[in-house]
C-alpha cells in the first residue's frame, strides 16, 4: 500500500445513506476501502476510454460439434497473437466448450477481438471482463515488499 493520508468529504446526507447501503452490500469493511476501489474502478473504466494498454479475459461459450467454428475461433486467436497471452479450454457438457482467453494490448485491439469472437455463428456468449496492468495503480503495488514471494521487475 500506499502512504495513506486522511481526507474528508462532504456529502449529502441522502447520498451517504445510499453509500453506506452499496458499501454494505460490496463487503468492503468499510467506506475508505469501498472509495477506493471507486476510484480504482473509474481509473480502469478511464484506461479503457482512452485506448491504453490493458488486461482482460474474454470467455466464450459454444458447440463444439460445429466444426468449423472451432477452426475459426483458433484462427482467428492466432491472427491476433499481440494480444492474446493464453487460452484455456473447458469442456462444460457433452456439447458444449467454455474458452477463457486471457488478453493484454490496447484497450481497443482487445474489443475489436472480442467481437469478432463473439459474432461468429455459433458462438452463444461471449462476455469481455476488462482489467488493468496495474501500472496506474502501481504505487499501492510496488511500494510493498513480497517478502520474497516473487520479484517485480
Ligand atoms: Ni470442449
Amino acid at each position: 500500500m500506499g502512504k495513506l493520508v486522511r481526507t474528508s468529504l462532504a456529502i449529502e446526507e441522502d447520498l451517504t445513506e445510499r453509500l453506506d447501503a452499496l458499501l454494505k452490500e460490496s463487503r468492503c469493511a468499510n467506506r475508505s476501502e469501498f472509495i477506493r476501489d471507486l476510484v480504482r474502478n473509474e481509473l480502469v473504466r478511464k484506461e479503457w476510454a482512452k485506448d491504453e494498454e490493458a488486461l482482460g479475459t474474454v470467455t466464450i461459450v459454444y458447440a463444439h460439434d460445429k466444426r468449423e467454428l472451432s477452426r475459426k475461433l483458433v484462427s482467428l486467436q492466432h491472427h491476433h497473437v499481440a494480444v492474446v497471452l493464453a487460452s484455456t479450454h473447458v469442456h462444460l457438457d457433452h456439447d458444449l466448450c467454455a474458452e477463457m482467453i486471457m488478453v493484454r494490448g490496447k484497450a481497443a485491439a482487445i474489443q475489436q477481438l472480442a467481437d469478432l469472437l463473439r459474432a461468429q455463428k455459433g458462438v452463444l456468449h461471449a462476455a469481455l471482463s476488462m482489467s488493468t496492468t496495474g501500472k496506474k495503480m502501481a504505487s499501492s503495488h510496488r511500494a510493498h515488499r513480497h517478502r520474497g514471494l516473487h520479484a517485480h521487475p
